[in-house]
């Protein structure tokens, strides 16, 4: 394939239609790429024949983690912890869903480049979290090489506190600290998105964009894009759990960082020491072809350090029952 801008995946490429043209496409991956390149996402069916079993033994696995009754039905879901971030570190099952080999081949296919899960986390209920783009948690250089894909283990219906997406926001210019005018390197939040929340609601403003709500079956994926605008609607029944796993992705051959800790202009960049789920391998920072030495790791966010610490002792009393070393996540 001739490619004029390989510095672009190939679904964000504005020559996507020629490209598409010389892409051997299946009709559904067809259908996934258009999605990808007109909306910023695509739902898929997760193509795993053991995923009904893998869900069954993740919720039983994880779900003391959480502190939440969950055999009682009126007990209220989200009064405990709403996530475990890398339970891919000591459960295979997480890491058999993120490393899936249909799902690698798929994103490579459609960025054009090699994709590698590097990160998971798992839901028992849904985030409420105010819309915003995992840009600002993982960029790459070349920017958009990085997208997430969210697993229903559950149906989720409209009182459950679905994920939500603004259609078409994945085309916006990235957010970056020099666009609001704030310095990132070194800095401390108690939330990597906080800075960023009045300049999302501007941009949704200014683009007229309608927010959608996404009301899976159990087993449906989607897959967003880099910068897609998405978040976690309202709980309206606090009784109900909202299971689901997401894993973030790479694409080889990138420098990857942290943007909300980095001030690029300047070349300070918060950067990630990666080891790829697939094949535990180390990912290290390449810029065309090359090694980027110098790991530097800016201060991050103290609230998510304490938060994964408090976590990571909980997972530890339960090590002896997983039998596999848990290990701090990055
Ligand atoms: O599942 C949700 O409610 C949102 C998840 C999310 O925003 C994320 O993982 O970046």
């Amino acid at each position: 394939m001739i490619n004029i801008f390989p510095g672009l995946p190939l679904i964000e490429s504005p020559l996507f239609s020629s490209l598409k043209a010389q892409w051997a496409l299946t009709p559904e991956e067809d259908r996934i790429a258009n999605d990808l390149h007109d909306k910023g996402y695509a739902v898929f069916n997760f193509p795993d024949n053991e995923l009904d079993n893998r869900i069954d033994r993740i919720r039983h696995n994880l779900g003391p983690v959480y502190g939440i009754d969950f055999d009682n039905p009126d007990s209220h879901k989200t009064m405990g912890e709403c996530r475990i971030q890398d339970a891919w570190r000591f459960d295979e099952d997480v890491c058999a869903i993120a490393a899936n080999q249909i799902v690698i081949d798929l994103l490579s296919k459609l960025y054009g480049r090699e994709a590698f899960p590097f990160q998971t986390l798992n839901f028992p209920v849904g985030t409420q979290q105010e819309a915003h783009s995992d840009s600002v948690h993982f960029s790459s250089l070349p920017e958009r090489f990085m997208c997430g894909v969210w697993l229903a283990m559950e149906d989720i219906g409209a009182d459950a506190g679905p994920l939500f997406y603004y259609p078409g926001s994945h085309r916006w210019p990235i957010m970056t600290n020099a666009m609001i005018g704030r310095r990132g390197y070194g800095s401390d939040l108690a939330s990597a998105q906080d800075p960023y929340g009045p300049a999302w609601i501007a941009l949704c403003n200014a683009y007229g964009l309608s927010r959608e709500v996404f009301l899976p079956r159990k087993g449906q994926a989607l897959i967003w894009c880099a910068n897609l605008l998405h978040g976690g609607t309202h709980q309206n029944d606090p009784r109900l759990t909202r299971w689901s796993q997401v894993t973030h992705y790479y694409f080889d051959d990138c420098i990857y960082y942290t943007p909300a800790f980095s001030d690029e202009s300047i070349g300070k960049l918060d950067m990630r020491d990666l080891v790829a789920i697939s094949d535990g391998v180390r990912r290290p920072n390449r810029y065309l072809g090359e090694d980027v030495p110098g790991l530097e790791r800016s201060v991050g966010s103290t609230a998510k350090k304490k938060h994964g610490r408090r976590i990571l002792k909980k997972i530890r009393k339960l090590r002896g029952k997983f039998g596999k070393k848990a290990t701090e996540s990055q």
